[in-house]
């Protein structure tokens, strides 16, 4: 019922003819994919991977949004101007900028709005440090994001909702989270989900993310409720990103 995403998240690499040649690499090796495929480049890049990517099975996400959509906030990037370029999807709240960029639930809230506003797919980010993880905090940690991160979404707008639980200790370090502790936090966002929508959280999609490699992705996606992954260092490399993209 629920169709697996796999999403790369690309962080700050490529330029427009890395990212270009990435998806140029990425296009047959994905094409009969059973689960939706997206990237998420750079701003920079976002125009020459919708470009690359055009008429294949690719979606393109941004990293990021602005809550506003148009006025004077130098250095921002809006709903409207996403939408512009060609995007579906955008990732909102991921640990590296709720960690070096102060994002809080009530700005990722804001940002979250934002998206749907302009039609923009949010993929909402959550997860626990390793501190509130040994000290016991991980399910109420989990559970204050997606009430505070997902404040107003009426039902009707939840069913297109993706969430990625990403335990920050397991980013970009090499330790991925094992697939059952996986399973357990986000049987659990499920179920705060389904407090807030009811039946609807059963269609709502949640992806595991931190140093998912195509080692790991088959244990990962055999958990029931997990229905995908937000991929990052293993995105970069075309080989590595279709081998998470077509697990069996
Ligand atoms: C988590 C993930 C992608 P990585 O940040 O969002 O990155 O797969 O490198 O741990």
């Amino acid at each position: 019922m629920r169709r697996p995403i796999i999403a790369g998240n690309w962080k700050m690499h490529n330029t427009t003819e890395e990212a270009r040649d990435l998806v140029t690499l990425l296009r047959p090796l994905v094409g009969t994919a059973r689960a939706e495929v997206v990237v998420c480049p750079p701003f920079t890049a976002i125009a020459a991977t919708v470009n690359a990517a055009s008429g294949s099975n690719i979606s393109v996400g941004a990293q990021d949004l602005f809550w506003e959509d148009k006025g004077a906030y130098t250095g921002e990037v809006s709903g409207p101007m996403l939408r512009d370029l060609g995007c579906r999807y955008v990732i909102i709240g991921h640990s590296e900028r709720r960690q070096y960029f102060g994002e809080t639930d009530a700005i990722v809230n804001k940002k979250l709005l934002a998206a749907y506003r302009n039609e923009l797919l949010p993929i909402v980010c959550v997860g626990e440090t390793l501190a509130e993880r040994e000290a016991g905090h991980t399910l109420e940690v989990v559970g204050r994001q997606v009430r505070e991160g997902l404040k107003g979404l009426e039902t009707g707008q939840a069913r297109d909702l993706v969430v990625a639980y990403e335990p920050v200790w397991a980013i970009g370090t090499g330790k991925t989270a094992t697939a059952a502790d996986a399973q357990e936090v986000i049987a659990y966002i499920r179920k705060t989900l389904g407090e807030m929508y009811g039946e609807t959280a059963a269609a709502i999609r949640i992806q595991y993310g931190g140093s998912v490699k195509p080692e790991n992705i088959a244990e990962l996606m055999a958990q029931p409720d997990i229905d995908g992954a937000l991929v990052g260092g293993a995105s970069l490399d075309a080989v590595s990103f279709a081998a998470i993209v077509n697990y069996d």
